[in-house]
């Protein structure tokens, strides 16, 4: 029954589910040059440890006091690694380093993150490795709550600290960490708590919907597990430990978004506490920019978000696919002519209900064989909601398989397997994204339209082909008709327009080793090189998905938020006019830049 034009059979030697997901996916960078504190100015720069400018400890033990003894002062996790340091300890070293490549690890440590080039690989938990400990926040306020935060706020504006925010530390783009840093860790504000449906307050109208109101630190896996609870569930991530805070802001993509539209086109509430150290609520009948700019806008921009209230859904039962296409005939250039075809069904197929991550690839180690062969071509795990009936889907896929068959006979494997789930959390238990981190590694991102994706397949085909040079290219079908037609509370919301008429997310990564700055420019260069076509050729009108994107898009400006872009600009000079809040790539940091080897963060000289 499974056979292809070489004659080979091929033998499932694992769930396809786990390799299907099991991409590297990945990121980023920092423009590191020489070292030179001697630049430090204090009327220009924010403070740093050992000059005059940085609080005296009196300054942070009174801190700690007001926070109830909330402030941490974090070894790097890696340290425990090192004979030199002080924290050092073999077994727990051997723990950091089997947990250095889970999520896991690295959301429950106060100041880690996924992809190591954010904390400067300056302490890997491998002892031939250097460990500074630069690159790493100095403080940590552990919140719970929105006070603590706005205690935070209000020392960091007032002593001129450099400030990051930190929920799971996931970020693709690093703006989750700084050196020199007061980071706040609001991982820990949890709280879930569902509505039959919701009165914004100062409101005068009920919104007729079920809703949950979530702490700003509270994750994928506690949204879905409790609410599976009453049969309902979100627009939410793949990842298990994806937290609402930067998922929220940044615009929230998932497989019932080309249904109800983006995460952030749920948000009916939020509670922020602002850069001038306000805890305020954000909804359509109070502070109504905040809460515009803060859904799509970008995390750690306009203020902390540490509840939101959000929509609801039934809980959808699922069929789930899972098919590959492909080819041991990797040199045969047909192999992108089929991709082309078959994302070009994309709008059609997303139009009739179906979403899901495709990955394709010219050539990768076969995983039915366990990598003797290499195979090129594609892999799916897509769902059709509301139906437990297979028919359903095979009458969706037959056209686009019979297709493929026809016209490249004999030349592909198609091989398909069907499943029926009675809930979205029976299916995401078993196909939530297994990736790991603790790489060094850098992401790209494009946004397609159907045109970009249905115009010209001799041109798709060369785009694709390009874009797979990473090793897989992905493209998510999880925009779609509910995104296009979303009605945002309040009148619309930040995010990138592209989305709007988006079918697709293309994104993949690109690893590189640690400490070598030729290998991190490279990379870059190289993402530049996978995405140029996309931006230039296919889909030049379009943007880019900033949680999942190029730390260095050219113009990232107008390639993550498009024409919103000036007034997040105006918006991000009212609420924080010291620029308390800062990151790269996001809204209005362009009177920053980092400069000695990203030590200090100073105002651009005008
Ligand atoms: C395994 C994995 C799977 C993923 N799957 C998806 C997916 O299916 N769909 C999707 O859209 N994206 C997905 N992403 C991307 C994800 O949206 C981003 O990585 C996002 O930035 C993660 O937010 P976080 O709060 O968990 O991470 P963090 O790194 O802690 O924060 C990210 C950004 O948000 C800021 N931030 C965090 N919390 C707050 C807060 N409470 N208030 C203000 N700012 C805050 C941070 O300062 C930083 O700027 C995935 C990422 C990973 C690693
Ligand atoms: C803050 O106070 C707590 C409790 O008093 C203490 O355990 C902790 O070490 C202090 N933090 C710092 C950074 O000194
Ligand atoms: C090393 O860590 C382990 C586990 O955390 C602990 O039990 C042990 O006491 C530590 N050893 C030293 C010398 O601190
Ligand atoms: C942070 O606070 C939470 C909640 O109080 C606590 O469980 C956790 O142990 C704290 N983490 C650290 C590193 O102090
Ligand atoms: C959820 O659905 C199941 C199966 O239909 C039903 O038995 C159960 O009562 C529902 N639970 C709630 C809280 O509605
Ligand atoms: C690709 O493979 C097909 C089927 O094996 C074959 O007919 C075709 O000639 C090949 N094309 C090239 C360019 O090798
Ligand atoms: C389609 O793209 C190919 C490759 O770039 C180009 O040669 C061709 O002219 C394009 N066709 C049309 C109709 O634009
Ligand atoms: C650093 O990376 C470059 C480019 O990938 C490579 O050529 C070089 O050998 C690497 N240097 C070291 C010391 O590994
Ligand atoms: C990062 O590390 C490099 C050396 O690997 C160093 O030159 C640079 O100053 C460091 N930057 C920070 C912010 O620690
Ligand atoms: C959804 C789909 O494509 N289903 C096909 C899977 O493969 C069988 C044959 O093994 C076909 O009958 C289905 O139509």
């Amino acid at each position: 029954m499974v056979s292809s034009s070489t004659g080979e059979m091929f033998t499932m030697s694992r769930p396809l589910h786990a390799f299907l997901l099991n991409i590297p996916l990945l990121t980023l960078f920092l423009t590191l040059t020489a070292a030179n504190s001697e630049h430090y100015n204090p009327s220009r720069c924010k403070a740093i440890p050992g000059t005059a400018g940085w609080p005296s400890t009196e300054s942070w033990v009174r801190l700690n006091e007001s926070t109830g003894g909330r402030l941490l002062q974090p070894s790097p996790p890696g340290a425990v690694c090192h004979p030199g340091r002080p924290t050092y300890n073999a077994t727990d070293c051997a723990r950091v380093r089997t947990g250095w490549f889970t999520y896991e690890f690295h959301q429950a440590d106060p100041v880690s993150t996924d992809w190591n080039q954010w904390n400067n690989d300056s302490c890997l938990p491998e002892p031939s490795y250097p460990c500074s400990g630069q690159g790493y926040p100095v403080f940590v306020i552990n919140a719970t709550t929105a006070h603590h935060v706005k205690l935070g706020v209000d020392f960091a504006r007032k002593h001129n600290v450099r400030m990051v925010v930190k929920s799971s530390g996931h970020d693709f783009l690093g703006r989750s960490v700084a050196p020199n840093s007061l980071s706040i860790w609001v991982h820990h504000i949890k709280g879930l708590q569902p509505h039959g449906s919701f009165l914004p307050k100062k409101c005068k109208v009920t919104i007729d919907s079920t809703v949950v109101t979530v702490g700003g630190g509270s994750q994928m896996m506690e949204l879905y597990s409790t609410l599976d609870a009453l049969n309902q569930t979100v627009v939410g991530g793949g990842g298990k430990t994806v937290s609402v805070g930067g998922y929220l802001t940044g615009g929230g993509h998932g497989l019932l978004a080309p249904r109800y539209g983006l995460a952030a086109d749920q948000v009916l509430e939020m509670e922020v506490v602002t850069p001038t150290g306000e805890i305020v609520t954000a909804n359509e009948c109070q502070n109504r920019d905040l809460f515009w700019s803060m859904r799509g806008g970008g995390g750690s921009t306009f203020g902390i978000l540490t509840s939101a209230t959000i929509k609801t859904f039934p809980s959808p039962k699922l069929l789930h696919l899972e098919l590959v296409i492909a080819t041991t005939d990797t040199k045969n250039l047909t192999i992108f002519d089929m991709v082309a075809y078959f994302l070009s069904q994309f709008p059609s197929l997303g139009d009739q209900g179906l979403s899901g991550y495709s990955f394709f690839f010219s050539a990768i180690p076969n995983p039915l064989d366990g990598g003797a062969t290499t195979v090129g071509g594609l892999l799916m795990s897509a769902v059709l909601q509301d139906t437990s009936d297979p028919t359903a889907l095979n009458d969706l896929m037959a056209p686009v398989l019979t297709h493929i068959a026809t016209t490249w006979p004999n030349q592909f494997l198609i091989l398909n397997q069907t499943t029926a789930y009675p809930s979205f959390y029976a299916w995401y238990q078993k196909n939530y994204d297994t990736s790991s981190a603790g790489t060094n590694s850098f992401t790209g991102s494009r946004l397609l339209d159907a045109r970009a994706l249905t115009a010209n397949l001799t041109l798709n085909a060369q785009v694709f082909k390009r874009f797979s040079g990473s090793g897989i290219g992905t493209a998510y079908l999880i925009s779609g008709k509910g995104v296009h037609s979303a009605e945002p509370r309040g009148g619309g919301n930040a995010v990138c327009p592209a989305w709007r008429k988006a079918y697709v997310h293309a994104t993949f990564g690109v690893g590189f080793p640690p400490l070598n700055a030729t290998a991190r420019n490279d990379a870059l260069d190289r993402i530049n090189y996978y995405l140029e076509p996309m931006r230039e050729q296919l889909a030049p009108g379009s943007g880019a998905y900033v949680n999942e994107a190029n730390p260095e898009e050219p113009d990232w400006q107008h390639q993550f938020w498009g024409n919103n872009y000036d007034r997040l600009v105006r918006i991000k000079r009212r609420i924080d006019p010291d620029d308390v809040l800062w990151c790269s790539p996001c809204v209005g940091n362009e009177r920053w830049r980092e400069e000695d080897g990203g030590n200090q963060l100073c105002r651009v000289p005008q």
